[in-house]
Protein backbone atom coordinates (compact mmCIF):
# COMPACT_ATOMS: atom_id res chain seq x y z
CA UNK A 1 0.00 0.00 0.00
CA UNK A 2 0.84 3.57 -0.91
CA UNK A 3 -0.05 7.02 0.83
CA UNK A 4 -0.72 9.94 -1.95
CA UNK A 5 -0.54 13.65 -0.68
CA UNK A 6 -2.07 16.48 -2.71
CA UNK A 7 1.44 18.14 -1.27
CA UNK A 8 4.14 17.38 0.73
CA UNK A 9 7.19 19.70 1.91
CA UNK A 10 10.61 17.78 0.67
CA UNK A 11 14.10 18.81 1.49
CA UNK A 12 13.97 20.59 -2.37
CA UNK A 13 10.75 22.78 -1.34
CA UNK A 14 6.80 21.66 -1.67
CA UNK A 15 5.65 19.52 -4.31
CA UNK A 16 2.50 18.23 -6.12
CA UNK A 17 1.00 14.65 -6.15
CA UNK A 18 3.41 13.12 -3.79
CA UNK A 19 3.50 9.24 -3.20
CA UNK A 20 5.16 7.23 -0.56
CA UNK A 21 5.61 3.81 0.32
CA UNK A 22 7.17 2.66 3.39
CA UNK A 23 8.87 -0.53 4.30
CA UNK A 24 9.22 -1.40 7.81
CA UNK A 25 9.81 2.23 9.95
CA UNK A 26 11.47 4.37 7.22
CA UNK A 27 10.15 5.73 3.45
CA UNK A 28 11.13 3.70 0.79
CA UNK A 29 10.08 5.24 -2.16
CA UNK A 30 9.23 8.99 -2.80
CA UNK A 31 8.04 10.13 -6.22
CA UNK A 32 6.22 13.49 -7.04
CA UNK A 33 3.98 14.85 -9.71
CA UNK A 34 2.20 11.77 -9.64
CA UNK A 35 -1.46 10.61 -9.71
CA UNK A 36 -2.66 8.21 -7.09
CA UNK A 37 -3.14 4.93 -7.46
CA UNK A 38 -6.21 3.08 -6.85
CA UNK A 39 -5.77 2.04 -3.98
CA UNK A 40 -3.20 4.22 -1.95
CA UNK A 41 -4.88 6.01 0.47
CA UNK A 42 -5.15 9.50 -0.08
CA UNK A 43 -4.19 12.49 2.13
CA UNK A 44 -3.98 16.44 2.34
CA UNK A 45 -0.78 18.58 2.79
CA UNK A 46 2.37 16.69 4.32
CA UNK A 47 5.14 17.80 6.16
CA UNK A 48 7.82 16.42 7.84
CA UNK A 49 7.01 16.06 12.13
CA UNK A 50 8.75 18.13 14.28
CA UNK A 51 10.59 17.25 17.49
CA UNK A 52 9.39 18.43 20.77
CA UNK A 53 12.78 19.83 23.21
CA UNK A 54 11.60 19.74 26.79
CA UNK A 55 8.58 18.00 28.25
CA UNK A 56 7.92 17.47 32.13
CA UNK A 57 5.47 14.66 30.84
CA UNK A 58 3.95 14.44 34.87
CA UNK A 59 2.77 18.02 34.92
CA UNK A 60 0.12 16.69 31.97
CA UNK A 61 -2.07 15.84 34.98
CA UNK A 62 -2.14 19.21 36.73
CA UNK A 63 -3.29 21.18 33.44
CA UNK A 64 -6.13 23.66 34.62
CA UNK A 65 -5.54 23.11 38.48
CA UNK A 66 -3.16 26.17 39.26
CA UNK A 67 -5.13 29.00 37.39
CA UNK A 68 -7.00 30.00 40.58
CA UNK A 69 -5.47 33.01 42.33
CA UNK A 70 -3.99 32.09 45.81
CA UNK A 71 -3.60 34.69 49.11
CA UNK A 72 -0.48 35.87 47.87
CA UNK A 73 0.93 36.60 44.88
CA UNK A 74 1.15 34.22 42.53
CA UNK A 75 4.39 33.53 40.60
CA UNK A 76 6.23 31.05 39.25
CA UNK A 77 7.67 30.06 42.65
CA UNK A 78 4.42 29.30 43.82
CA UNK A 79 3.04 27.19 40.93
CA UNK A 80 6.35 24.90 41.76
CA UNK A 81 5.08 24.74 45.28
CA UNK A 82 1.69 23.36 43.94
CA UNK A 83 3.68 21.03 41.10
CA UNK A 84 5.93 19.41 44.61
CA UNK A 85 2.70 18.90 46.25
CA UNK A 86 0.83 17.40 42.93
CA UNK A 87 3.42 14.95 42.55
CA UNK A 88 4.01 13.88 46.21
CA UNK A 89 1.54 10.49 45.66
CA UNK A 90 2.59 9.53 41.75
CA UNK A 91 4.12 5.97 41.58
CA UNK A 92 5.26 4.56 37.67
CA UNK A 93 1.99 3.31 37.18
CA UNK A 94 0.73 6.62 37.57
CA UNK A 95 3.11 8.17 35.53
CA UNK A 96 2.92 5.75 32.99
CA UNK A 97 -0.55 6.95 32.76
CA UNK A 98 -0.14 10.55 32.42
CA UNK A 99 2.83 10.49 30.49
CA UNK A 100 1.04 8.17 27.66
CA UNK A 101 -1.85 10.71 27.33
CA UNK A 102 0.56 13.45 27.20
CA UNK A 103 2.83 11.85 24.18
CA UNK A 104 -0.65 10.75 22.25
CA UNK A 105 -1.36 14.28 22.57
CA UNK A 106 1.94 15.36 21.48
CA UNK A 107 1.66 13.07 18.41
CA UNK A 108 -2.05 14.83 17.50
CA UNK A 109 -0.29 18.22 18.17
CA UNK A 110 2.71 17.55 15.21
CA UNK A 111 5.30 16.51 17.31
CA UNK A 112 6.91 12.95 16.70
CA UNK A 113 9.69 12.93 18.83
CA UNK A 114 10.02 14.37 22.22
CA UNK A 115 12.82 15.10 25.28
CA UNK A 116 11.90 13.89 28.41
CA UNK A 117 13.58 16.23 31.07
CA UNK A 118 13.03 13.83 33.37
CA UNK A 119 13.36 14.23 37.03
CA UNK A 120 11.39 12.36 39.15
CA UNK A 121 13.49 9.40 39.91
CA UNK A 122 12.46 8.30 43.64
CA UNK A 123 9.53 6.90 45.42
CA UNK A 124 6.85 9.44 47.56
CA UNK A 125 9.51 9.19 50.30
CA UNK A 126 12.48 10.43 48.68
CA UNK A 127 14.01 6.56 48.66
CA UNK A 128 15.38 5.30 45.76
CA UNK A 129 13.14 2.59 44.00
CA UNK A 130 14.63 -0.91 43.86
CA UNK A 131 15.58 -0.65 40.57
CA UNK A 132 16.75 3.04 39.62
CA UNK A 133 15.22 3.10 36.48
CA UNK A 134 11.67 2.66 37.65
CA UNK A 135 10.23 5.85 36.68
CA UNK A 136 12.12 6.48 33.42
CA UNK A 137 10.84 2.97 32.74
CA UNK A 138 7.18 4.30 33.06
CA UNK A 139 8.32 6.80 30.61
CA UNK A 140 9.62 4.42 28.10
CA UNK A 141 6.77 2.33 28.12
CA UNK A 142 4.37 5.45 27.53
CA UNK A 143 6.50 6.66 24.75
CA UNK A 144 5.90 3.04 23.37
CA UNK A 145 2.45 3.00 23.95
CA UNK A 146 1.94 6.19 21.83
CA UNK A 147 4.55 5.62 19.25
CA UNK A 148 6.42 8.37 19.91
CA UNK A 149 9.45 8.99 19.34
CA UNK A 150 11.74 9.21 22.90
CA UNK A 151 15.30 10.88 23.80
CA UNK A 152 15.06 10.61 27.60
CA UNK A 153 17.38 13.58 29.52
CA UNK A 154 17.92 11.85 32.93
CA UNK A 155 18.14 15.00 35.70
CA UNK A 156 21.04 15.38 37.80
CA UNK A 157 19.25 17.41 41.55
CA UNK A 158 21.48 18.11 44.15
CA UNK A 159 20.34 21.37 45.86
CA UNK A 160 17.65 23.82 46.41
CA UNK A 161 19.73 27.37 45.27
CA UNK A 162 22.83 28.52 44.22
CA UNK A 163 25.80 27.81 46.50
CA UNK A 164 24.80 24.13 47.10
CA UNK A 165 22.01 25.01 49.83
CA UNK A 166 20.67 21.97 50.92
CA UNK A 167 17.83 20.08 49.26
CA UNK A 168 13.83 21.13 50.34
CA UNK A 169 11.26 18.61 51.53
CA UNK A 170 9.80 18.81 48.12
CA UNK A 171 12.47 18.33 46.34
CA UNK A 172 13.06 14.95 48.21
CA UNK A 173 12.24 12.58 44.98
CA UNK A 174 14.65 14.14 42.79
CA UNK A 175 18.32 13.86 44.45
CA UNK A 176 21.16 12.19 43.66
CA UNK A 177 25.29 12.47 43.86
CA UNK A 178 27.44 11.76 41.19
CA UNK A 179 27.75 8.33 42.03
CA UNK A 180 23.92 7.52 42.49
CA UNK A 181 23.68 9.34 38.94
CA UNK A 182 26.38 6.92 37.08
CA UNK A 183 24.48 3.75 38.55
CA UNK A 184 20.97 5.65 37.47
CA UNK A 185 22.97 6.20 33.70
CA UNK A 186 23.62 2.84 34.02
CA UNK A 187 20.38 1.39 34.36
CA UNK A 188 18.90 3.54 31.56
CA UNK A 189 21.19 1.62 29.06
CA UNK A 190 18.77 -1.33 28.36
CA UNK A 191 15.68 0.93 27.55
CA UNK A 192 17.66 1.46 24.32
CA UNK A 193 16.36 5.06 23.47
CA UNK A 194 18.82 7.97 22.80
CA UNK A 195 20.14 9.18 26.25
CA UNK A 196 21.17 12.62 27.12
CA UNK A 197 22.26 14.24 30.10
CA UNK A 198 20.26 16.73 32.07
CA UNK A 199 21.72 19.13 34.99
CA UNK A 200 18.40 20.58 36.35
CA UNK A 201 19.63 24.03 36.73
CA UNK A 202 22.73 26.38 37.79
CA UNK A 203 20.44 26.64 41.29
CA UNK A 204 19.84 22.27 41.66
CA UNK A 205 23.91 21.85 40.30
CA UNK A 206 27.11 23.00 41.96
CA UNK A 207 30.54 23.76 39.79
CA UNK A 208 32.09 20.99 41.29
CA UNK A 209 29.04 18.43 40.26
CA UNK A 210 28.65 20.11 37.40
CA UNK A 211 32.44 18.77 36.01
CA UNK A 212 31.76 15.67 37.26
CA UNK A 213 28.72 14.52 35.92
CA UNK A 214 29.95 15.95 32.17
CA UNK A 215 32.05 12.99 32.21
CA UNK A 216 29.13 10.38 32.43
CA UNK A 217 27.75 11.43 29.29
CA UNK A 218 30.40 11.96 26.62
CA UNK A 219 27.87 11.97 23.80
CA UNK A 220 24.65 12.63 23.44
CA UNK A 221 22.66 16.24 23.93
CA UNK A 222 23.15 18.24 27.35
CA UNK A 223 20.35 20.08 28.53
CA UNK A 224 19.49 23.05 31.60
CA UNK A 225 17.22 25.34 32.56
CA UNK A 226 18.85 28.38 32.84
CA UNK A 227 17.65 32.16 33.30
CA UNK A 228 13.97 31.52 33.30
CA UNK A 229 13.06 33.89 36.37
CA UNK A 230 14.29 37.31 37.37
CA UNK A 231 15.00 35.89 40.79
CA UNK A 232 16.99 33.38 39.35
CA UNK A 233 19.18 36.21 37.60
CA UNK A 234 19.89 37.70 40.89
CA UNK A 235 20.63 35.19 42.92
CA UNK A 236 23.28 34.35 40.01
CA UNK A 237 24.66 37.75 40.47
CA UNK A 238 24.78 37.56 44.13
CA UNK A 239 26.32 33.95 44.16
CA UNK A 240 28.49 34.48 41.63
CA UNK A 241 28.84 38.02 40.58
CA UNK A 242 27.38 37.07 37.17
CA UNK A 243 24.35 36.37 35.08
CA UNK A 244 23.36 32.61 34.59
CA UNK A 245 23.99 33.11 31.13
CA UNK A 246 27.40 34.84 31.10
CA UNK A 247 28.57 31.94 34.00
CA UNK A 248 27.57 29.15 31.99
CA UNK A 249 29.60 30.31 29.33
CA UNK A 250 32.34 30.94 31.22
CA UNK A 251 32.66 27.82 33.10
CA UNK A 252 31.36 24.97 30.93
CA UNK A 253 32.15 23.35 27.21
CA UNK A 254 29.07 25.19 25.73
CA UNK A 255 28.41 23.97 21.79
CA UNK A 256 26.14 22.56 19.80
CA UNK A 257 25.64 19.52 22.21
CA UNK A 258 23.89 22.18 24.22
CA UNK A 259 20.36 22.96 25.38
CA UNK A 260 19.54 26.06 27.05
CA UNK A 261 16.14 25.74 28.31
CA UNK A 262 14.10 29.35 28.45
CA UNK A 263 17.26 31.22 28.62
CA UNK A 264 14.54 34.14 28.64
CA UNK A 265 16.96 36.98 30.93
CA UNK A 266 19.72 36.98 28.63
CA UNK A 267 21.81 40.43 28.14
CA UNK A 268 22.99 41.16 24.40
CA UNK A 269 25.82 39.75 24.67
CA UNK A 270 24.42 36.56 26.11
CA UNK A 271 22.10 36.13 23.09
CA UNK A 272 25.33 36.57 21.04
CA UNK A 273 27.59 34.19 22.76
CA UNK A 274 24.58 31.24 22.81
CA UNK A 275 24.01 32.21 18.90
CA UNK A 276 27.62 31.64 18.41
CA UNK A 277 28.58 28.58 20.35
CA UNK A 278 26.01 26.64 18.49
CA UNK A 279 23.71 25.84 21.44
CA UNK A 280 20.01 25.12 20.47
CA UNK A 281 17.93 27.40 23.05
CA UNK A 282 14.86 25.35 24.05
CA UNK A 283 11.64 27.42 23.90
CA UNK A 284 8.73 26.50 25.86
CA UNK A 285 6.03 30.18 24.41
CA UNK A 286 3.15 28.22 26.19
CA UNK A 287 4.60 27.43 29.25
CA UNK A 288 6.83 30.58 29.70
CA UNK A 289 3.47 32.82 29.35
CA UNK A 290 1.55 30.45 31.57
CA UNK A 291 4.48 30.71 34.29
CA UNK A 292 4.84 34.17 33.48
CA UNK A 293 8.11 34.25 32.84
CA UNK A 294 9.29 37.05 30.31
CA UNK A 295 9.58 37.53 26.35
CA UNK A 296 13.07 36.19 25.48
CA UNK A 297 14.58 37.84 22.34
CA UNK A 298 13.69 35.66 19.86
CA UNK A 299 13.97 37.98 16.92
CA UNK A 300 17.74 39.11 17.19
CA UNK A 301 18.52 35.68 18.42
CA UNK A 302 17.58 34.31 15.13
CA UNK A 303 18.81 37.26 13.19
CA UNK A 304 22.56 36.60 14.75
CA UNK A 305 21.83 32.53 13.42
CA UNK A 306 20.77 31.16 16.74
CA UNK A 307 19.00 27.81 17.04
CA UNK A 308 15.91 26.91 18.43
CA UNK A 309 13.99 24.10 19.64
CA UNK A 310 10.36 24.02 20.77
CA UNK A 311 9.03 22.80 24.15
CA UNK A 312 6.03 21.97 25.43
CA UNK A 313 7.59 21.80 28.99
CA UNK A 314 4.55 22.21 31.86
CA UNK A 315 2.45 20.24 29.05
CA UNK A 316 -0.82 22.48 29.89
CA UNK A 317 -1.78 22.72 26.10
CA UNK A 318 -0.18 20.48 23.72
CA UNK A 319 0.05 21.54 20.42
CA UNK A 320 3.25 22.84 18.43
CA UNK A 321 1.42 25.16 15.74
CA UNK A 322 0.29 26.95 18.64
CA UNK A 323 3.62 27.19 20.40
CA UNK A 324 4.82 28.96 17.25
CA UNK A 325 2.00 31.12 16.98
CA UNK A 326 2.77 32.55 20.39
CA UNK A 327 6.19 32.81 19.75
CA UNK A 328 5.56 35.03 16.75
CA UNK A 329 2.61 36.91 18.77
CA UNK A 330 5.19 37.39 21.58
CA UNK A 331 7.39 39.13 19.01
CA UNK A 332 4.92 41.43 17.64
CA UNK A 333 3.39 42.59 20.94
CA UNK A 334 6.58 43.58 22.03
CA UNK A 335 8.51 45.09 19.32
CA UNK A 336 5.21 46.22 17.50
CA UNK A 337 5.42 44.39 14.24
CA UNK A 338 4.60 41.91 12.17
CA UNK A 339 6.08 39.01 10.34
CA UNK A 340 9.44 39.12 12.90
CA UNK A 341 10.29 36.01 12.15
CA UNK A 342 9.96 35.66 9.09
CA UNK A 343 13.89 34.51 7.98
CA UNK A 344 14.12 37.03 4.93
CA UNK A 345 11.65 39.06 3.13
CA UNK A 346 9.39 37.61 0.91
CA UNK A 347 9.40 34.18 3.31
CA UNK A 348 6.52 32.95 4.82
CA UNK A 349 6.54 33.55 9.01
CA UNK A 350 5.24 30.23 9.58
CA UNK A 351 7.37 28.26 7.01
CA UNK A 352 10.50 30.38 8.55
CA UNK A 353 8.99 29.35 11.85
CA UNK A 354 8.47 25.33 11.47
CA UNK A 355 11.86 25.66 9.71
CA UNK A 356 13.52 26.83 12.85
CA UNK A 357 12.13 24.31 14.96
CA UNK A 358 12.82 21.33 13.29
CA UNK A 359 16.10 21.65 13.39
CA UNK A 360 15.87 21.22 17.19
CA UNK A 361 15.74 17.70 16.69
CA UNK A 362 19.68 18.13 16.92
CA UNK A 363 19.20 19.15 20.45
CA UNK A 364 17.79 15.55 21.76
CA UNK A 365 20.33 13.84 19.25
CA UNK A 366 18.13 12.79 16.35
CA UNK A 367 18.39 14.15 12.56
CA UNK A 368 15.46 16.10 11.76
CA UNK A 369 12.59 14.24 10.04
CA UNK A 370 12.75 14.44 6.25
CA UNK A 371 10.59 13.26 3.29
CA UNK A 372 12.50 11.08 1.49
CA UNK A 373 13.82 7.70 0.67
CA UNK A 374 15.41 6.24 3.44
CA UNK A 375 14.67 8.41 6.38
CA UNK A 376 12.19 7.48 8.87
CA UNK A 377 8.53 7.93 8.60
CA UNK A 378 7.37 10.74 10.77
CA UNK A 379 4.61 12.56 8.75
CA UNK A 380 1.72 14.98 9.57
CA UNK A 381 -0.84 15.99 7.29
CA UNK A 382 -3.82 18.68 7.32
CA UNK A 383 -6.89 18.45 6.70
CA UNK A 384 -8.14 18.84 3.23
CA UNK A 385 -11.72 20.83 4.07
CA UNK A 386 -11.46 23.70 4.52
CA UNK A 387 -8.40 23.94 1.52
CA UNK A 388 -5.19 24.90 3.07
CA UNK A 389 -4.26 27.18 0.85
CA UNK A 390 -1.11 28.45 3.10
CA UNK A 391 0.02 25.52 4.04
CA UNK A 392 2.20 26.15 7.06
CA UNK A 393 0.50 29.80 7.38
CA UNK A 394 -2.89 28.44 7.98
CA UNK A 395 -1.73 25.75 10.05
CA UNK A 396 0.36 27.83 12.76
CA UNK A 397 -1.88 31.43 12.54
CA UNK A 398 -5.33 30.17 10.93
CA UNK A 399 -7.72 26.97 11.01
CA UNK A 400 -5.83 24.53 9.06
CA UNK A 401 -6.03 21.75 11.42
CA UNK A 402 -3.78 18.20 11.81
CA UNK A 403 -5.41 15.13 10.03
CA UNK A 404 -3.06 12.21 10.40
CA UNK A 405 0.22 11.47 11.90
CA UNK A 406 3.02 8.82 11.09
CA UNK A 407 5.81 7.94 13.23
CA UNK A 408 8.19 5.58 13.14
CA UNK A 409 6.76 4.27 9.90
CA UNK A 410 3.13 3.17 11.83
CA UNK A 411 -0.15 5.72 11.38
CA UNK A 412 -1.03 6.99 14.89
CA UNK A 413 -2.91 9.65 14.35
CA UNK A 414 -6.80 9.97 12.19
CA UNK A 415 -8.69 12.56 12.20
CA UNK A 416 -6.70 14.49 14.55
CA UNK A 417 -6.97 11.49 17.23
CA UNK A 418 -4.98 9.55 18.43
CA UNK A 419 -5.90 5.90 18.35
CA UNK A 420 -5.03 4.74 21.08
CA UNK A 421 -7.18 8.03 23.08
CA UNK A 422 -9.64 6.10 24.52
CA UNK A 423 -7.71 3.33 25.89
CA UNK A 424 -5.32 6.08 27.45
CA UNK A 425 -8.29 8.57 28.61
CA UNK A 426 -9.52 5.95 30.48
CA UNK A 427 -6.40 5.03 32.09
CA UNK A 428 -5.83 8.35 33.02
CA UNK A 429 -8.80 9.59 34.09
CA UNK A 430 -9.16 6.76 36.35
CA UNK A 431 -5.98 7.51 37.91
CA UNK A 432 -6.61 11.19 38.53
CA UNK A 433 -9.74 10.41 40.36
CA UNK A 434 -7.29 8.19 42.51
CA UNK A 435 -5.00 10.97 42.37
CA UNK A 436 -6.61 13.78 43.26
CA UNK A 437 -9.58 12.32 46.45
C1 LIG B 1 10.70 21.97 36.40
N1 LIG B 1 9.84 23.94 35.31
O1 LIG B 1 11.77 21.41 36.61
O2 LIG B 1 9.66 21.37 36.22
C2 LIG B 1 10.71 23.49 36.33
C3 LIG B 1 10.29 24.06 37.66
C4 LIG B 1 12.44 24.70 38.77
C5 LIG B 1 10.12 25.04 34.64
N2 LIG B 1 11.24 25.63 34.89
C6 LIG B 1 11.27 23.78 38.74
N3 LIG B 1 9.30 25.54 33.75
O3 LIG B 1 12.82 25.28 37.75
O4 LIG B 1 13.03 24.84 39.83
ZN1 LIG C 1 11.42 22.51 32.38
Amino acid sequence: MALWFEQALLPEGWRKGVRITLAGNRIATLTSDTNPQPQDERHGPAFPGLPNVHSHAFQRAMAGLTERAGNTADSFWTWREAMYRFVDRLNPEGLHAIAALAYAEMLEGGFTRVGEFHYLHHDPNGAPYANPAAMAQAIAQAARDSGIGLTLLPVFYAHADFGGAPPTHGQRRFLHDRDSFARLLEALKPLDVPLGIAPHSLRAVTPEELAAILPLAPDGPIHIHIAEQMAEVDACLGWSGQRPVEWLMDHAPVDRRWCLVHATHITESERNRIAQSGATVGLCPITEANLGDGLFPAQPFLAAGGRIGIGSDSNVEIDVAAELRLLEYGQRLSRQGRNLLASAPGQSTGASLYNAARQGAHALGASPATLAPGARADIVTLRRDPPAHALLDGWIFARARIDSVWCDGRKRVSAGVHHGRPAIEARYNQLLKALLD
